[in-house]
């Protein structure tokens, strides 16, 4: 094995112009950078997003830019190893918070990059997917998956908060960043697939009505059974921190083709020591109070704040009350590479 591999300088200059001339360059030198040895070295760090701070800063971007200027009204969370103006919080996970003010509608229009959404604060909104029409409350799951036309509506009286999460960098990498625009959607008079299809866990509709299933059958996971769910699995498994994956309720797949999301709930005085993981995190605090730490920096988070974690980070959680997190992740992504670790701490 190698240990010092040649550099550029020990090159003759005549040999390096040659070489720039040709359109060529020698990899030795860059070898390390583009495979380094034993695990990849990261560019993303450990970012953390206080709400509190956010809000007000949301809030004016609502006085200051009219929807219709904005398309979409998002202060973008940025990756801190990237620096101010990061469009990314991960290498392959962006997010952002969006504001929606009472009357207000985002128009309409579909993309190549998924989007998610993480209802953070304020009642009446809606965001309509292919003409289903999806209530957003507080901690809700909403999937806009790419491809898909999506508008935003708000019908309450106060402002509306929620997390985007997108695999836009994915996207932008693989230069397939596009949107178009359309029309406000036409909604169908009926409520969505998580109170109608799939409003019990175990169940499905029939194989004669298959025919019918849609690629993304239900597009709208709402936190009050996700809750439910947590708490009667803590109260039978709680010994350790209780997660559950977001699932296709037709297939059990992880609900978009990049994007992996969980929702974790830790009791009062519970940690949670995940192994090393290959993928990117994201986490978002839907409710309670405690700190992290990711690679030695450590966070105090409270409720509707996100942080996030880098590959292979080393995560340790502990909860001050009971707390409910959703976890984002890149690991369905990385399967279909034909690749995901966990390595042991
Ligand atoms: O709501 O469709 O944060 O298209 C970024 C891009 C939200 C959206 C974002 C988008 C959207």
């Amino acid at each position: 094995m190698s240990e010092q591999l040649g550099t550029l300088e020990e090159l003759p200059q005549d040999y390096r112009d040659a070489m720039g001339e040709a359109g060529v360059s020698p990899l030795w030198p860059m070898m390390r950078n583009v495979l380094p040895h034993g695990a990849p070295n990261p560019k993303t760090q450990s970012g953390y997003w206080n709400f509190e701070r956010l809000r007000p800063l949301l809030l004016r971007a609502g006085e200051l830019t009219p929807v219709e200027k904005a398309e979409r009204r998002v202060l973008v969370l940025g990756d801190p190893g990237r620096g101010p103006g990061a469009m990314q919080a991960t290498a392959s996970l962006y997010i952002g918070m969006q504001l929606l003010l009472p009357g207000e509608t985002a128009p309409a229009h579909k993309h190549t990059p998924s989007a998610v959404r993480v209802m953070v604060e304020g009642k009446g909104a809606f965001t309509v997917v292919d003409g289903e029409r999806l209530p957003m409350e507080e901690g809700d799951l909403v999937l806009t998956p790419g491809g898909e036309w999506h508008d935003h509506g708000h019908d309450g009286d106060e402002p509306v908060i929620w997390l985007d999460v997108l695999d836009l960098p994915l996207f932008v990498y693989l230069e397939g960043s596009y949107a178009e625009e359309g029309e406000l959607q036409a909604q169908r008079n009926r409520p969505d697939a998580s109170a109608v299809e799939y409003l019990s866990a175990g169940l499905a509709p029939s194989r004669t009505r298959k025919a019918a299933v849609r690629r993304y059958p239900m597009a709208r996971y709402p936190w009050a059974r996700t809750e439910a769910a947590l708490r009667e699995l803590a109260r039978y498994e709680g010994e350790e921190p209780v997660e559950m994956d977001y699932i296709n309720p037709e297939t059990g797949d992880d609900v978009l083709p990049t994007m992996g999301f969980t929702a974790m709930m830790l009791e009062a005085g519970q940690t949670s020591r995940p192994p090393k993981r290959s993928e990117s995190a994201i986490f978002h605090v839907v409710k309670g109070r405690g700190h992290s730490v990711i690679d030695g920096k450590r966070v105090e988070w409270g409720p509707k704040d996100t942080f996030s974690a880098p590959v292979f980070a080393e995560i340790d959680h502990v909860a001050d009350e009971e707390s409910f997190l959703i976890r984002a992740h890149d690991r369905p992504l990385q399967e279909k590479l034909g690749y995901s670790e966990e390595r042991p701490r």
